[in-house]
């Protein structure tokens, strides 16, 4: 499995999380995603409304973002009540010079790719090791337990090496939040994220895969504390 780089510095992810965090303007309805990256994009959010008097709405992907939200302050809503948002601003694993993008290291790329798909503006925050000329990183695919070992006959026969994500204790495979597995799937060099995605959605068992390709704007923290656009 391709390591993420371990070494990125919070700066980096705070600049592109504070970056994308200025986008929000009074009156929206957003999506908050999930990621050590979109948590320093929540807390500003949070820092906006107490602060500033930003009158915002949230709707979070995760537990673990909906506990950060909370912890901030930043008032929460749902889909069901606001089915159509302004803007969603999550994190990623990897990012590709054509935008597309693999999600999904979190756990929580389902509730994720609903998000994205729910915003008009769907804004990705990195540190710059995310930034990659080609994807390469493996895929996070949600999976049904009840599918598990069909769905990794069909990821093989798709070329790719299929590895169930442990609990980090190693007492048995990472729930969702929607009760399913995780496979984390190395398919090389990914040349046409389209053609795969395509090929992944259609396996029976999946219940969502981690590679995006609706991003609008991805936000880079720079080395040098700047924030790339791209
Ligand atoms: C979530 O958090 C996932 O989709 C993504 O893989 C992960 C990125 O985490 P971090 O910002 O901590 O690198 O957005």
């Amino acid at each position: 499995m391709k390591e993420r780089n371990a070494n990125a510095s919070s700066s980096e992810k705070e600049a592109a999380g504070n970056a994308a965090a200025s986008l929000v303007e009074d009156g929206m309805i957003i999506g908050l995603g999930t990621g050590s990256t979109t948590a320093f994009a929540i807390a500003e959010v949070g820092r906006r409304v107490r602060e500033e008097g930003l009158n915002v709405l949230a709707v979070v992907t995760s537990y673990q973002a909906e506990m950060l939200a909370i912890e901030a302050g930043v008032p929460l809503t749902s889909l069901a009540e606001h089915p159509v948002l302004d803007l969603a601003i999550d994190g990623a694993d990897q990012v590709d010079a054509k935008l597309n993008v693999i999600k999904g290291g979190g756990a929580a790329h389902t509730h994720e790719k609903v998000v994205a798909h729910s915003a008009k503006r769907f804004i990705v925050v990195v540190d710059e090791s995310k930034i990659s000329e080609e994807l390469d990183h493996f895929v996070p695919i949600e999976v049904l337990p009840y599918a598990r070992e069909l769905a990794k006959k069909q990821f093989i026969e798709l070329g790719g090496k299929p590895q169930i994500r442990l609990a980090s204790r190693k007492d048995g495979p990472v729930i969702s939040d929607n009760g399913n597995v995780i496979i984390d799937v190395e398919f090389g060099v990914i040349e046409d994220a389209a053609e795969l995605s395509q090929k992944l959605s259609t396996c029976v068992g999946v219940v969502e895969h981690g590679i995006f390709l609706n991003t609008d704007e991805v936000y880079v923290g720079m080395k040098d504390g700047s924030v790339k656009i791209i």
